[in-house]
């Protein structure tokens, strides 16, 4: 028996539940995050982002020509995101080009290690990565203004049906995966969750 995402998520609940539930999106929720707080995660996750799109990128150049749609689509979209974090940016009058925190730098260089994995391995990364968001924002949806549009942006309906078309396409590069890729699958998996509940904890200690 292959292993899927959904055993994934189903073997690991506690980890998951690190990943995607935590006092920084509850207090967004609740209107009561604090300014230091939503900033440094909005600067943060714009460099998080731009080593997402490199991963994105990689991914990519592994899949198999029929995997393509989906990651063309996550592209363009990340081209968009890109564009939006700096207008938020500008909004709140933050400076992006700011020191890299330890734990957005650890992430990212999870994401660079990835290259050297199997198509499968980082097919699984990929979707770990983006369904931490849409469940992480979901789970704590509706969000008050000026929250709202964060959490619409990874919670929204179509958010979810294209990290759908990732499990899928990740279930099936398992599918015909040996015992070793397997393993690796799993660690990463439990090693995205580990980096999510770092980076929400990040933001949460800031000033
Ligand atoms: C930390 N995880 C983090 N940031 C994001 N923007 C996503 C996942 C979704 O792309």
């Amino acid at each position: 028996m292959p292993l899927t995402c959904q055993q994934l998520i189903d073997q690991h609940p506690d980890a998951w539940r690190a990943a995607t539930v935590h006092p920084f999106l509850q207090r967004c929720q609740a209107g009561t995050i604090q300014p230091g707080q939503f900033n440094t995660w909005l600067v943060q996750d714009y460099h998080f982002v731009i080593g997402f799109t490199r991963m994105a990128g990689r991914l990519l150049a592994a899949a198999p020509a029929d995997h393509f749609n989906p990651l063309l689509s996550g592209i363009a979209a990340l081209q968009d995101e890109l564009n939006w974090f700096q207008a938020k940016a500008a909004e709140r009058s933050l400076d992006l080009a700011v020191a890299i925190q330890p734990n957005c730098q650890a992430y990212c260089q999870l994401m660079t290690d990835l290259a050297s994995q199997s198509y499968a391995v980082q097919a699984t990364a990929f979707w770990a990565i983006e369904l931490s968001y849409n469940q992480g924002w979901q789970k704590h949806s509706p969000m008050p203004e000026p929250y709202t549009e964060f959490a619409d942006r990874w919670g929204n309906p179509a958010f979810t049906d294209y990290v759908k078309l990732l499990a899928q396409q990740a279930d099936q590069a398992l599918q015909g995966a040996d015992a070793a890729t397997t393993e690796q699958a799993e660690a990463i998996f439990l090693e995205v969750a580990q980096q999510e509940a770092d980076f929400w904890q990040m933001a949460f200690e800031a000033k």
